[in-house]
């Protein structure tokens, strides 16, 4: 029998999700969908040519019979939403972060404690990237040894003028904030924020682009991490992880080399969605099949939510303090 599901949110994300549980996820049906952008989903649904029905509210989408919800609104919109769907005893996928505070990400483990399990899965797909996948099987079977400093890069060709300063961390390196810390099966230490000259491209003129943070974790590992979020050539994402036996590094996306005019070149993509755009199939699937399979997700978890958050506050904090901020997490629930 399909999971029945419905979607919260059907701006860039939500409807590339939409789609893709239409048309290549198996073992689902969408029944409903709903934004509050009056019109918008209505609008979606009948571009992608979908019998759906929309609804007025998540509340109402909640209580429609769905088995399922997919949380894809604008961040700030998750926590009410995910709270809403896991006291219904829904199973959720949020997308990316959980939620703009630490404080709610504790708020949505707090519903889950109710079950004293998981029905939440973060949807931090870089974990279902091949590259990230064959990068911790080089670390866990220890490879390259113990790992000692990471490099990492995660560039954007252009953001909207509206990205602020924060946001370079809340949105951005939040995906290196979770994929490095299951990388290395470590906790975070201690997480700072340098600045270097501020890029004249940057897309207004209140944004600190770029940035560098530096992340230890427990057992000693140094990160840095460089984020650009105009860096004008294309969508770039490097991770280099050094060890005392070797080295390993994120392969390059393939693409054709061209010998052209004296000049030989490969192309570079400009489109993150299009970048990650099999590791989002892998991730959706497998939460499809863990909930209907297992009665649980098994992907990253609300607490995997929380560390993301409370590792961006310290970074966010280090922004205006300059120093190197502790990471301090609460104390862990057992079902995760
Ligand atoms: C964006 O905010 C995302 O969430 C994407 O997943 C990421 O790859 C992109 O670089 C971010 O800017």
């Amino acid at each position: 029998m399909a999971l029945k599901c419905g979607l919260v949110g059907t701006g860039a994300i939500g409807r590339d999700h939409l789609r893709r549980l239409s048309s290549t996820i198996t073992g689902v049906e969408v029944t409903g969908v709903v934004d509050i952008v009056d019109g918008l989903a209505g609008s979606v649904v009948k571009d992608l040519n979908l019998a759906v029905e929309v609804y007025p509210s998540d509340r109402e989408l909640i209580h429609s019979g769905v088995d399922a919800v997919f949380i894809t609104s604008s961040s700030t919109a998750h926590a009410e939403t995910a709270i809403r769907a896991i006291e219904a005893g829904k199973y959720v996928f949020c997308e990316k972060p959980l939620a703009t505070t630490a404080e709610d990400c504790l708020r949505i483990i707090e519903a889950e404690k109710q079950y004293n399990r998981r029905l939440l899965q973060v949807g931090f797909m870089r974990r279902y990237d091949k590259g990230y996948v064959e990068l911790k099987e080089i670390i866990d079977n220890q490879v390259i040894g113990k790992p000692l400093t990471i490099h990492c890069r995660h560039f954007n060709q252009s953001v909207v003028e509206n990205y602020s300063t924060s946001m370079l961390i809340t949105e951005t390196l939040i995906h290196e904030i979770d994929v490095l810390h299951w990388l290395v099966n470590d906790d975070y230490n201690t997480v700072q924020v340098l600045f270097p000259t501020k890029s004249s491209k940057a897309s207004s003129e209140h944004i600190r682009d770029p940035q560098v943070a530096v992340l230890t974790t427990q057992s000693g590992v140094v990160i840095t991490a460089e984020i650009f979020v105009n860096c004008q050539y294309g969508y770039d994402i490097h991770c280099e992880v050094v060890g005392e036996e070797g080295m390993a590094s994120l392969p390059e996306v393939p693409s054709v080399r061209l010998r052209k005019n004296a000049a030989s070149s490969t192309s570079l993509l400009v489109d993150w969605k299009q970048r990650f755009i099999d590791a989002y199939d892998v991730e959706l699937q497998h939460f499809v099949d863990a909930v209907i399979q297992k009665g649980r997700p098994e992907g990253p978890s609300a607490w995997d939510g929380y560390i993301a958050a409370i590792t961006a506050d310290a970074l966010v904090r280090s922004q205006t303090t300059g120093k190197a901020e502790p990471v301090v997490l609460a104390d862990k629930p057992s079902f995760y």
